[in-house]
Parts: structure tokens; sequence; C-alpha cells
């Protein structure tokens, strides 16, 4: 018989090619992890990689993540790797298991910003800002939805007039992940002149644009999250994104990121298994290891068959997206099963810690918290509710009926 690795028990690894496997043993940021600990300390919503200033984002994140060539990888030229999808899916694995806001500061990034200037932007745009947004020097922001739209992105308020010599931006974005200290936004809006949605690259400093951070969230505090205010901002022609036409076009950088968050909340279920097997097999209770009670190995065995599963599903749909043999169904169904497995999973390892599972220390308590979230990312996270769960779950209702049950 073969080797039995806990850590891999089908032998994904097996699967990848030499170049990924080099990308994710490269990528693994042990380095970060004492950083992520004093994010978790501070008595506020920012980012704390330092010392420096406890309500400010840490600037260096992106950077560092830009140096490791981890930043729009998946890009051809501008400076970025040029990996496979899988190697993406890798990389937000990684991250992820570090924390999930990393995951989704680079996810944004990546995702969300370089990828919509990539498909649907000029050479000029490209040149301009996708270099820059490669080495992490200037931050994107995403901004999609709203205070009244969230989950019907089609019925934004947004809007965009032309005139002479440009267009006129007006409206809001909320929820808009690294919004307050980002330098570029692609903001969607409805254009007066035929009603379709369209992007739009808005600069900081620009007359009219003001951002706010939204403060006091409960988990992803790694990651900064903040509004957006648009009056009557005034764009010239070149910020539109030409090649960006109706809703498909947001959505399609919305593949992008859900493919990627399928597999990095994997990683933060596998933090979750290897720090709780560890204190299982450390911790005695009735002069026996807590690992040798059969109901703390069924904990461990459930979540690291998940993990397996859920890795394997994902690696397809990398394969089958580098072939352009995926639809967004299928990246559905990895978003909505591989979220909710890590988040059950996550919380029911959680009960190995006992009381413990209350101190930052042990970071499961972090990492499942953070799960809730990316479970309802593009869903009602004040709610704690599974919108994304909700809204994957009808869109392969949708695909297995033909019924659309949205509204
Ligand atoms: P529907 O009528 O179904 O579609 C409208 C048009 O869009 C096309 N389309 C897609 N194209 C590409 N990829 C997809 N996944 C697509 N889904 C739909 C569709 O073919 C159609 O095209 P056309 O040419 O016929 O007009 O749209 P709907 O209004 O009924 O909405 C359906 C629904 C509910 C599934 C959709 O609106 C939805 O997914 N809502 C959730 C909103 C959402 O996910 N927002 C995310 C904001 S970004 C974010 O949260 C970032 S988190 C940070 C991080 O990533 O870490
Ligand atoms: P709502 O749409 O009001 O939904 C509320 C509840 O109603 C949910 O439980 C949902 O399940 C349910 N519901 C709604 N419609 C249906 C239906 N048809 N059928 C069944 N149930 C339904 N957005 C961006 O654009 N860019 C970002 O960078 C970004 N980052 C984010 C970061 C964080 C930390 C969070 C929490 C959110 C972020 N979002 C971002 C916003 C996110 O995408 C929205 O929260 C999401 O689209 C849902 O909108 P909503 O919060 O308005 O919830």
């Amino acid at each position: 018989f073969a080797k039995f690795h806990w850590e891999d028990p089908l032998n994904v690894e097996n699967l990848l090619t030499e170049e990924e496997i080099a990308i994710r043993k490269t990528f693994c940021l042990a380095s970060w992890k004492d950083g992520v600990q004093k994010a978790c300390d501070d008595d506020n919503t920012c980012v704390r990689v330092s010392n420096v200033n406890p309500i400010e984002f840490d600037p260096k994140v992106l950077p560092e993540m830009g140096k490791l060539g981890l930043l729009g990888s998946t890009i051809q030229g501008y400076g970025c790797a040029g990996t496979s999808q899988v190697a993406y899916g890798l990389i937000a694995r990684e991250i992820e298991r570090v924390d999930s806001g990393y995951r989704s500061t680079a996810s944004v990034q990546s995702s969300l910003v370089m990828h919509p200037i990539n498909e649907f932007g000029t050479d000029a745009q490209k040149e301009k800002y996708i270099p820059r947004l490669a080495k992490g020097e200037i931050i994107g922001a995403f901004g999609l939805t709203e205070p009244n739209h969230g989950s019907d992105p089609a019925n934004m308020e947004t809007t965009a007039e032309e005139i002479e010599g440009g267009f006129i931006i007006n409206g809001s974005k909320t929820w808009i992940s690294n919004a307050p200290v980002a330098d570029v936004f692609i903001i969607w809006a409805t254009c007066k002149w035929d009603q379709k949605i369209r992007g739009f690259i808005l600069e900081k400093g620009m007359k009219g644009l003001e951002t706010q951070a939204i403060k006091n969230k409960v988990a992803l505090r790694a990651s900064l999250t903040g509004s957006i205010f648009m009056d009557s901002v005034r764009l010239t022609h070149d910020a539109l994104l030409p090649k960006s036409k109706g809703l498909g076009s947001p959505f399609s950088c919305l593949n992008s990121a859900r493919y990627g968050i399928s597999w990095g909340v994997m990683g933060a279920l596998e933090d979750c298994i290897d720090r709780t097997r560890e204190y299982a097999l450390e911790r005695h209770q009735f002069q026996r290891p807590l690992a040798s009670f059969q109901l703390v190995q069924k904990k461990l065995v459930d979540a690291q068959t998940e993990v397996t599963l859920g890795l394997l599903a994902s690696l397809q749909v990398g394969r089958l997206k580098e072939a352009g043999q995926y639809s967004p169904e299928m990246i559905s169904m990895v978003k909505r099963n591989n979220c909710g497995k890590a988040l059950q999973h996550s919380r029911i390892v959680l009960d190995i810690l006992g009381g413990n599972a209350c101190a930052d220390e042990y970071h499961v308590g972090r990492h499942a918290a953070n799960l809730q979230v990316t479970n309802t990312y593009e869903g009602n996270f004040c709610h704690f509710l599974l919108l994304n769960y909700d809204i994957h779950t009808l869109i392969l209702g949708k695909a297995m009926t033909g019924i659309q049950a949205f509204a």
C-alpha cells in the first residue's frame, strides 16, 4: 500500500504540476502569523500587523504580497506571474491558512480590481494600473454593493451620465473591502444613456469622492471595509472600462473571486485542524490525551475528510477553468460547499479547545468567526445568515429546475 498522509489523505499534491507545488511551498506565509495575532489583540476594527498605529491599515501587507507575486497571479504580462488557475487557488489557500482577511484583501486586488482592468480595460489603462497593483504599490477596491441593493445589484442606484468631455457619477456603495485605503476604485454604475451597467475607474482624491471606514466589525478584522460616496464625480472618457457592458461584467469578476474563496476557506479549515489536533494530543483529561477519545477523533476525521473532498472539487473546477470549460454554476457549487463545510467544521473542532476556544491565542475562534463572513459576504453579514450559501443554492436550483427563484 501507499503511505497514508493524514494532511493529504487522497494525495491531492499528486495532481499538481511541479510549478504549482513550488508556488504552494514558496507562498507558505509562516512569517506572517505573528502579525495576525497582533491584529486580533486590538480592540478596534483595523488591520494590525505592526504596533505603529492601531487604527490604520498596515500598508506593508499588499507590497509584501506583491513581492511574492501573489497579486493578479493569473494575468499574463504587466509584471504579473502568469500562473495557472490552480496556482491562484493554492495561493488563496495558503494566505487564508493565515487569515481570511488577508485573503480577502488579496482577492479584491486580484479578482475584483486587476481582473476587470485586464478584461475590460484599454491598453493604456492596463499599463497605467496593473503593474502598480501587482506590486501592491497601490490598493484597489470594487464597488458593486449599495446601501439599498446587495443581493440585487441589477437595481443599483449609482448612475453615470455622459457630459462633454466625460461622465458624471452619482451614488454610494457600502461594505466595500479596502475602500478606506484604496487608491483606485472600480465602480459599477447604470449608464443613463442606455440603462446598461458599466465599470469606471475612479481615483482617490477626485472631487466629490469620499470614503468612510465601517468600524467595530466582529470578524474579518485583518481586512478593512468601508462606504464610498460619489457626489457628481467628474470623470474623463478614459475612466470608462470600455469593454464592460451589462451585469455579466461584474459577475465575471465574482466568478474569479468566488473560485479563489473556495480554495481559501479550505486553508483556513486546515489551520483549524492542525491546531486542534496538536491541542488534542497534548491536553489530558481522565488521565488520557483528548485525542484518544473517539468523539474527538471523529471531529478531526470529519473535518479532514471535508477538506480533502473540497480541495479535489476546487482543483477540478480550476482545471476546467484553465481549459475554458467551466460554468458559473460549477463555481457556485464549490463556493457553496467549501464555505459551508469550512464554517461548520471549524465550529465543531473549536469544541476540542474547551474553555480555551474563547482565547484568541488558539486562533481557531478567529478562523470560525472569519468563516462566517466568507459564507455571508456578498451577503448579510450582520444577521449572520448564509446569504452566499442561499444565493448559490438558488443559482444551482435554477440550473437544476429551470425555474428562477430569486424574484
Ligand atoms: P441574472 O438575470 O441571473 O443575470 C444578469 C446577467 O448577468 C449574467 N450572469 C453572469 N455572467 C457571468 N458570470 C456569472 N456568474 C453570471 N451570473 C449572471 C447573466 O447571463 C445575465 O446576462 P445577460 O447578458 O442575459 O443580461 O441576474 P439577477 O439580477 O437575476 O441576479 C441573480 C443573482 C441573485 C444570482 C445575482 O445578482 C447575485 O449573484 N447576487 C449576489 C450579489 C453579489 O454576489 N455581490 C457581490 C459583491 S462583491 C463582494 O462581496 C466581494 S467580498 C470580498 C472578497 O471577495 O473577499
Ligand atoms: P441583502 O441583500 O439585504 O440580504 C439580506 C438577507 O436576505 C440575506 O440573508 C439573504 O439571504 C436574504 N435574501 C436576499 N435576497 C434573497 C432571495 N432572492 N432569496 C432568498 N433570500 C434572499 N460588496 C462589494 O461590492 N465589494 C466588496 O469589496 C465587498 N466586500 C465585503 C466585505 C465584507 C466583510 C462584507 C460583510 C460584505 C462585503 N460586500 C462587498 C457586500 C456584500 O457583497 C453584500 O453584503 C451582499 O451582496 C448582500 O447584500 P446585503 O448585505 O445588502 O444583504
